[in-house]
């Protein structure tokens, strides 16, 4: 405890420093801590003013939430921001790096604040399903009025010092190191310079307006949230005396702990974090200085708009001059829309080093050069050896959805600078790549994959060899589950409306118009050969699709019909599905929306535990990543595999029985290891630790 909260005098002023890396996240060791450092400095009779800061890169990123669900211990923060605000001694915080959450809370129950220019100011707790518990919706509306701390709680929104200064979150704005600015801080408390007064004094204006639009926004677009509402609430407390608002909070506090989206986004704060955990961290990553990208189609375009937009410099190469023309004229079209969104600077725009060339000549001098031409193996191959020819040594990477590395390796002559960097459409939006590691891949080559990634501020996760890595593979099987349904009678669009109410933007025949069907329809010819007899056609209504020219959005019409302002199921669906449905004896039924999202789910999770049982994702946390941020998949519900265990193993394994028994041509089969979770006990959860 001496070691997480140190205390010092200097003169008449005490230091607190808190000192619990690598955030000093308010666990029950800090908190103790603080709370003994108070009284041994108020029963110091030498000490004038209390002055706290952090040691490290934060001041507080907030409470542990490690420590969310589990039995409390005392002190609660609430209790540690209280004893703060009624500390006899005048106490001024100093805030650097971030001051978040609970951090903020503990702030502004000081009796003056601080902020050293850079530091990261908010309330994101609504991002993880909770709401400010120690007092943030009591003493932040006081500070800040109803408004503006309504926004800040609602959105988790992040600020800087000088906006937290004109809101009246801070008094003072300052430059300097943590300890130097505290005790000049703490100096000018005493010398009346800076004004120390207790946030639970300030009169509070109500503004019922604010909360009421607040409100009704919220219900129109955060229904399906919890916490968001429960916030709101809190901060109409804020106008009863102090103490009966902290109760309020701490009731809507409490609620938000038990509701399973606080699970479910906790779970998934975690898994953005998780996955940069690999066997090949301590290897060096290679230096990067010049990127190639070769194939300037949609995918090659994207790439080279992320590299873009992280000011890395490209070298962007087609062997078709109007292919070039046109993926050239996507990325500039993405960086103006960039600048116009604010997420580019007109400088950086000004600043951006892209070569365009026909030939692969123009890769020389690149150290990591990623092939995006067309999915077939023979260009690929054809391509990796062209680009290894004139970059020998550079990293060289594939960006294909489902062909298989090992066999591209081989073409090489150098397979272990091999390896794939699986970037979703739109390459330059979506956070999510799948670093695919061949068999001969060196570990530095995945290193440099996930430093690249980082540099690109995405999120890079691990994955093996199989047809469709982690993602597209687990997709084919709850994609495959959506076609028997549509096949035997559920309307596609009450399977997209069930998928949608289950928190996807879309749903999987959407989807498949926007994405185009002649991708599924390729894939589907590909696998023919090798699809098990023993299974039913799922993709007979999506080949009826294609073979009549409609490929989805692209040609006005595939599962919908787009031509009117609004999608219309395809008019032609019923007679084709009659015919197939005669053809193949099938009896017609609908399913309901749970049903619907029973089978849904469930062919997801098997497929999920399949990917984890044979390694291809090494933890199910990294399969969790993969879809919240890869395949929209509802944050917070926490994931596939977090899902698995809130349903339990023994349940899954029931429905999966049922489902075969219903449709025994339908591909339902228990994985083995939901099988040995069932009997043995064990979670999903559990195969993380460790991680
Ligand atoms: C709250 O305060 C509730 C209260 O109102 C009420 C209480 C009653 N707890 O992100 P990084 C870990 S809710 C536990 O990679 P960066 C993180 O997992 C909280 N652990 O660093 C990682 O661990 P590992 C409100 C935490 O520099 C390591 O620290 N606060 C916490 O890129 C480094 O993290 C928030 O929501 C935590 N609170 O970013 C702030 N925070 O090394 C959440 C981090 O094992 N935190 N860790 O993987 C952040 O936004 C970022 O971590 C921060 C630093 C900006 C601070």
């Amino acid at each position: 405890m001496e070691q997480v909260v140190r205390t010092s005098l200097e003169g008449d002023i005490g230091l607190i420093v808190l000192d619990n890396p690598p955030v000093n996240a308010a666990g029950h060791g800090l908190r103790a801590g603080l709370v003994a450092a108070l009284d041994r400095l108020v029963a110091e009779p030498a000490v004038k003013v209390i002055a706290l800061y952090g040691a490290g890169r934060s001041f507080i990123a907030g409470a542990d939430i490690r420590e969310f669900g589990k039995p409390p211990r005392d002190p609660w923060l609430p209790e540690v921001c209280n004893r703060i605000e009624d500390c006899a001694k005048p106490v001024v915080a100093v805030l650097h790096g971030a001051a978040l959450g609970g951090g903020l809370e503990v702030a502004i129950a000081a009796h003056a604040r601080v902020a050293i220019r850079g530091v990261a100011l908010g309330f994101p707790e609504v991002t993880l399903g909770v709401l400010p518990g120690a007092g943030g919706t009591q003493r932040g509306p006081r500070l800040a009025g109803v408004a503006a701390a309504l926004d800040l709680i609602t959105t988790g929104r992040r600020i800087g010092a000088e906006e937290a200064l004109a809101l009246g979150l801070v008094d003072r704005v300052a430059e300097g190191d943590p300890r130097t600015v505290a005790l000049a801080a703490a100096r000018d408390v005493l010398d009346g310079r800076l004004t120390a007064r207790r946030t639970r004094d300030i009169h509070i204006d109500p503004d019922r307006e604010a909360l009421e639009t607040t409100k009704q926004t919220l219900l129109h677009t955060q229904a399906h949230l919890f916490s968001p509402h429960a916030c709101v609430e809190a901060v109409a407390a804020a106008t009863l005396p102090l103490p009966e608002g902290l109760a309020k909070e701490r009731q809507l506090f409490q609620a938000c702990i038990d509701s399973p989206q606080r699970a479910g986004l906790i779970h998934a704060f975690f898994a953005e974090r998780a996955v940069a955990k690999i066997p090949e961290a301590a290897a060096t990553p290679r230096p990067v200085t010049r990127i190639g990208v070769v194939g300037a189609g949609t995918m090659g375009a994207g790439i080279t708009t992320a590299c873009l937009l992280a000011s890395e410099p490209v070298v962007l190469i087609d062997s078709a001059p109007e292919a070039l023309e046109r993926g050239a004229a996507a990325v500039a079209r993405n960086l103006d829309g960039a600048v116009s969104r604010g997420k580019m600077t007109p400088a950086a725009r000004g600043a951006i080093r892209l070569t365009t060339a026909t030939t692969l000549d123009a890769l020389a001098g690149c150290d990591l050069v990623i092939e995006a031409v067309f999915e077939e193996m023979d260009v690929k191959t054809a391509t990796l050896r062209g680009i290894e020819t004139i970059c020998p040594g550079a990293v060289i990477a594939t960006n294909t959805s489902y062909l298989d590395l090992n066999v591209m390796a081989e073409t090489l002559a150098d397979p272990r600078n091999f390896l794939g960097l699986h970037f979703f459409s739109p390459a330059h939006v979506m956070r999510l790549v799948e670093v695919v590691v061949a068999d001969a891949t060196a570990p530095e080559v995945v290193a440099t994959g996930f430093a690249l990634a980082k540099r690109l501020k995405k999120i890079a996760v691990r994955s093996g060899v199989c047809d469709g890595f982690i993602g597209n593979r687990i997709m084919s099987a709850y994609r495959r589950a959506a076609d028997l349904m549509a096949l035997d009678g559920t309307p596609i669009d009450a399977i997209d409306a069930a998928v949608r109410g289950y928190g996807f933007a879309m749903g999987p025949f959407e989807m498949g118009d926007l994405a185009g069907l002649d991708i599924g329809w390729a894939a589907r010819k590909r696998q023919a050969a090798t699809r098990d007899p023993a299974t039913r056609d799922h993709g007979a209504l999506a080949d009826r699709l294609c073979e009549a020219g409609w490929l989805g959005r692209k040609t006005g019409c595939g599962w919908y019909d787009h031509s009117g302002d609004t999608p219309v199921p395809n008019p032609a669906l019923p007679g084709l599905l009659r015919e197939i449905q005669q053809a193949e004896r099938i009896t017609p039924h609908i399913l309901d929306a749970d049903e619907i999202i029973t089978r849904y789910e469930t062919a997801m999770i098997a497929e999920a535990a399949r990917v984890v049982e044979e390694g291809i994702a090494r933890y199910p946390i990294d399969i969790d990543a993969v879809f919240l941020f890869g395949y929209g998949f509802p944050r917070w519900k926490g994931g596939p595999m977090h899902r698995a265990d809130e349903i339990g193993a023994a349940a899954l394994v029931a429905r999966i029985a049922r489902l075969a028994q219903d449709d025994p041509k339908g591909g339902w089969q228990v994985p083995a290891i939901l099988h040995c979770m069932a009997r043995e006990g064990g979670s999903f959860a559990g195969l993380n630790i460790g991680r």
